[in-house]
């Protein structure tokens, strides 16, 4: 991590989340210092290959990353699992991070999960589309970009990073954490550049880039599963789908279930696995903004996604 510090001090800088900076590289914001950080992006740059058999799922942070990576784990590794005791699948006794990492988290670990991983490997990511190393957007490998409301995304990072956040710089209020975030300084933010070019990516490479939303996943969440299982090449059978496959998938991957499993224990030291469970409901931003800050965020939103076939259910 070192290696990338001396070139932070070119870069502008702004107040962060959880921690103390945010710096401004290629576009987006990242903090320094620790996993999914600017010296992630550029290690990554730097070391990463992707596979052509590579599957890779893209978020901004808060916007339903442990879902999908539950589900995609979940749906491409179901005969893997199918004969074993239902106890004893990994998602009823790890938490989905451990199943399916980020690249940001792993390039830092001596032994990489990837360095042998059996194909296709399984990778999650925050990184900008225009930051990530030119082999995944090379190698023809598939990619699922999910976002969610950037109110309830506002809302959902709002929480974490109080309860994660660096002692020394206090709790954030929730003022603080609007102003940030409709500045677009949040880490990998801005939010609504970040969703645009994976939106553009998904309609110029619509078999490669797969666009879903939260609020689709939480409204109809049996179709997006199947969807999902197709554009990954992992179709359900007719023989599954009678089966009740898919719906033991949502239920499986589901909040009631995970944010039962994942009461106690770490992810790592300093990253609870309970700290990725909180509501998962659409629309809780209502409990949190005023009329104004609603407006600002709508005024912003239409502005960025205008002529874009974005949107949010409710
Ligand atoms: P990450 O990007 O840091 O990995 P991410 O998983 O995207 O975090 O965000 C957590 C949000 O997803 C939380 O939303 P909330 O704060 O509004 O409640 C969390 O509750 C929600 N979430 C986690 N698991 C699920 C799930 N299985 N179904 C629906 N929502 C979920």
């Amino acid at each position: 991590m070192d290696k990338y510090k001396h070139r932070l001090a070119t870069l502008r800088k702004e107040k962060g989340w959880i921690t103390e900076n945010l710096y401004m590289y290629k576009g987006f914001w990242h903090q320094s210092g620790r996993r999914f950080s600017i010296e992630a992006v550029m290690a990554i740059q730097d070391t990463f290959k992707a596979h052509p058999t590579d599957i890779y799922l893209a978020t901004m942070p808060k916007s339903g990353t442990t879902w999908l990576k539950a589900l995609v784990f979940a749906l491409v590794k179901r005969n893997q699992y199918k004969n074993s005791s239902i106890s004893t699948h990994p998602l009823l006794v790890t938490n989905p991070h451990i199943c399916l990492p980020s690249i940001e988290a792993e390039i830092f670990r001596n032994t990489p999960t990837y360095v042998d991983g059996v194909s296709p490997r399984l990778f999650a990511t925050h990184i900008p589309y225009t930051s990530l190393p030119q082999s995944i957007i090379k190698s023809g490998c598939r990619l699922v970009y999910l976002c969610r409301n950037p109110k309830d995304v506002l809302v959902s990072m709002f929480h974490f990073t109080n309860k994660l956040r660096d002692k020394s710089l206090g709790l954030m209020t929730f003022e603080e954490a609007f102003k940030l975030f409709s500045k677009g300084i949040m880490n990998n933010g801005p939010y609504w550049d970040h969703v645009k070019v994976y939106h553009k990516i998904s309609l110029e490479h619509p078999k490669n880039v797969l666009f879903l939303t939260y609020e689709d996943m939480t409204i109809d969440t049996v179709n997006i599963v199947k969807r999902l299982a197709k554009f990954l090449g992992y179709p359900f059978t007719k023989e599954e789908e009678a089966n009740g496959a898919v719906q033991e998938i949502v239920k499986l991957c589901g909040f009631k279930n995970l944010s039962e499993v994942n009461k106690h224990g770490n992810v790592r030291e300093g990253m609870p696995n309970d700290v990725f469970f909180r509501e998962g409901k659409v629309g809780d931003w209502k409990n949190y903004l005023t009329n104004e800050m609603s407006r600002i965020l709508d005024e912003i939103t239409e502005e960025k996604f205008h002529g874009l076939d974005i949107s949010f259910r409710t």
